[in-house]
């Protein structure tokens, strides 16, 4: 639950820190989860490049960054829980819903906090992302995949559909591993959710609010570090941003999870949200890890049918707003 306090921090600047609110065996499942996955992936490339046998010798998510610099190729569609957006997807395109991750999204103590915020009929919005955010020096070359690198200026209704505009969506955004200056925190502009939704402008990491934009808004940019445990309340308008990961060796591992009142729309229709907790209908709520990931399974099956990306985007690319 937040208090009177945070809550009014939350009105006010447009996002609230809490600390400790994940109980750190349910951090402990989670990185385990993606431990494991790590491992499976290295295992699969050593068999198929021998040259990769020393990595054994390394610790799991060293075996990643390691695996992520010698081959040049991004893997973060194996540790995602979403699909990628607005493109049609091939039949074997992996996604990550396992049962830690699901746990976490239905953590009551997580449910608590964000039940103060947009009430008790919550359901779980589908814009979620896993990110395991790699040191610069070890991202191939010009990459622009924002679930392992940085993520420009935006707001989060900028990257949903215009028919959740009247949603009340809830950010929230959780660090699995230290999220510091140097390991590539979020930023965000603080009051800066009294400001309507600004353009976005195509960029090569999707859509983001021009630099020019962001430098003429009154206020300035706070980086939030923040240990695992700690969760980010964030308005839906609100405009952030994250920083490089300037480390040698650490992974920045994060989960941002979307929450909104049943029945509203999610601003992403095509992929599934569902009941998290109902007082009103709690037989509604889904309870069981498989049926979450069955969702996830069903929802692959329209994608590989073919995909608009105007499902996804409310943005041209060549809007002639962005010159
Ligand atoms: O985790 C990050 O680096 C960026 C996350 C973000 O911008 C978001 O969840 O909207």
């Amino acid at each position: 639950m937040l208090t009177r306090a945070q809550l009014d921090t939350f009105q006010e600047e447009g996002y609230v820190v809490l600390p400790r609110v994940i109980p750190d065996t349910l951090i402990a499942d989670v990185l385990e989860e993606l431990a494991a996955i790590a491992t499976d992936l290295v295992d699969n490339e050593r068999q198929h490049h021998p040259g990769l046998d020393d990595l054994a010798s390394l610790e799991h998510f060293a075996q990643l960054i390691e695996l992520s610099r010698r081959t040049g190729k991004i893997y973060s569609q194996y540790f995602d829980m979403s699909y990628p957006t607005g493109v049609t997807i091939p039949a074997d395109t992996p996604i990550n819903t396992g049962p830690a991750l699901f746990s976490f999204i239905t953590s009551p103590a997580l449910l608590d906090c964000v039940e103060s915020i947009i009430g008790p009929e919550i359901s779980s919005n589908p814009v979620q992302h896993v990110r395991l955010k790699l040191p610069e020096g070890t991202l191939p070359e010009n990459t622009t995949n924002s679930l392992v690198g940085t993520v420009p200026w935006h707001q989060d209704n900028g990257v949903t559909t215009a028919d959740a505009d009247a949603a009340n969506i809830l950010t929230v955004w959780a660090p699995i591993t230290p999220a510091t200056i140097e390991s590539g925190c979020l930023e965000v502009i603080p009051g800066s959710h009294r400001q309507d939704l600004l353009h976005h402008c195509a960029c090569p990491e999707g859509f983001a609010i021009p630099e020019r934009v962001i430098s003429s808004l009154d206020g300035s940019a706070v980086p939030l570090e923040m240990d695992p445990g700690s969760v980010l309340f964030m308005h839906k308008r609100t405009i952030h941003s994250s920083l490089p990961n300037q480390s040698t060796d650490q992974l920045r591992i994060s989960l941002d999870l979307r929450y909104n009142p049943i029945g509203q729309a999610t601003g992403r229709s095509l992929f599934p949200d569902f009941v998290a907790r109902s007082h009103r209908s709690p037989e509604l709520e889904v309870r069981d890890p498989g049926e979450w990931s069955a969702l996830w399974e069903q929802t692959r099956e329209r994608l590989r049918a073919g995909v608009e990306p105007s499902a996804f985007f409310r943005w041209e690319p060549n809007d002639g707003m962005c010159a």
